[in-house]
């Protein structure tokens, strides 16, 4: 197992061949994305520096206790958050790993990633499994309700959401043209938001809609999770794991990648930080690609997807 900090030159020649071999061999593969894969997108990462919004440390907001404590700052939160990913744009490892997956029968892949960005870069639909779900589905947030509403994109997703611009009267042309603060920051002032402000459930008529994504201490999509469940036991063989841009500390998602190793699998892992090696460690039938996934994918899986087609577009 090898690290160096790997730009496409630099990839140790050792790692890229054996690497490579084993990934044209490899029949059945399973990859485990997580947010440094859309860090080179400018979306930031739960840990370090983006793992705080404004004074608030983003996995606490992300729980149903604090949208019950405060639906209105945890909507400006992930009303951000859609805001930011919607002008993002894929990068180069978002292309490669949908390449990958339309020239590759059995590789399915497990994203933990709720912004957008996989299926934007025309990652097959019925090859991403999103086991946190995502940014742009909204639900009602009533226990006994059932009403879930795919795909919405509306930025901001009510009018009271809006990104402040300091403008007064934030529908005013001269708001329209001036420059967004960032919420982020918590020396910027945050508007209050008023419940009666707030998406509510056209179905139920009393519940508050909430950001379709899996929430600290709740359960991930069960139908997603019995079709992953049945493709790992569908043969005792799994050849290659990939896992990107993931610290690979939230279970249950972290912990495919042990069960893909106890079906077999060799570990290859693309992170910018070498101290993050997911689950029981690696070991020499493993690789470690230190660098940034946009580099770094696009390179490692060269000898199935050849040059890429579709590239991002530079910024
Ligand atoms: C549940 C959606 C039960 C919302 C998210 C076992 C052990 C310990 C704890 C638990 C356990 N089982 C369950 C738990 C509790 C908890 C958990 O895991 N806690 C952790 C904190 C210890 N799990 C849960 O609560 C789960 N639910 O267990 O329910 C249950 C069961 C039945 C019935 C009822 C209840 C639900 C977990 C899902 C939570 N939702 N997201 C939102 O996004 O707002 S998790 C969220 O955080 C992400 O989706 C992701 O999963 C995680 C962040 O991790 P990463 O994506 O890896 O990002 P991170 O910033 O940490 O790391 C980035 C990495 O990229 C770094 O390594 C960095 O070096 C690298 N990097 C940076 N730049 C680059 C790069 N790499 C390459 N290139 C670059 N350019």
């Amino acid at each position: 197992m090898a690290s160096k900090a790997a730009t496409s030159s630099s990839i140790p020649t050792a790692d890229l061949e054996s690497f490579s071999s084993h990934l044209q061999s490899s029949r059945r593969i399973l990859a485990l994305l997580g947010a440094g894969l859309s860090a080179s997108s400018g979306l930031p990462t739960f840990r370090g520096a983006g793992g705080l919004w404004r004074t608030h440390d983003a996995v606490s907001l992300a729980t149903p206790e604090a949208f019950q404590a405060d639906p209105g700052l945890v909507w400006q939160f992930y009303n951000y958050r859609r805001h930011m990913a919607l002008r993002a744009q894929p990068n180069n490892a978002h292309y490669a790993l949908a390449q990958l997956a339309r020239k590759t029968r059995d590789f399915e892949t497990l994203s933990q990633n709720v912004d957008g960005l996989s299926q934007r870069a025309g990652h097959p639909g019925d090859k991403l499994h999103l086991l946190h779900g995502s940014l742009f589905d909204i639900k009602c947030g009533e226990f006994f309700c059932d009403y879930v509403q795919k795909d919405n994109f509306t930025n901001p997703v009510v009018p009271a959401l809006a990104i402040p611009t300091g403008e007064i009267d934030p529908t005013s042309n001269a708001a329209r043209g001036a420059r967004e603060l960032d919420i982020s920051d918590e020396k910027v002032e945050l508007p209050e938001v008023a419940i009666r402000d707030l998406p509510h459930c056209p179905k139920c008529k009393t519940g508050i809609l909430r950001p379709g994504v899996v929430w600290f201490g709740e359960a991930l999509p069960r139908d997603t999770i019995r079709y992953i469940d049945d493709w790992i036991h569908a043969t005792n063989k799994i050849d290659l794991i990939l896992v990107i841009g993931t610290s690979a500390k939230v279970y249950p998602a972290a912990g495919y990648v042990d069960t893909a190793r106890a079906r077999g699998a060799r570990v290859a892992v693309v992170n910018t930080e070498r101290t993050d090696a997911p689950g029981s460690g690696l070991t020499k039938k493993d690789w470690f690609f230190q660098g940034d996934a946009a580099e770094v994918v696009p390179q490692i899986l060269k000898p199935i997807i050849g040059e890429l087609e579709t590239r991002a577009q530079q910024a």
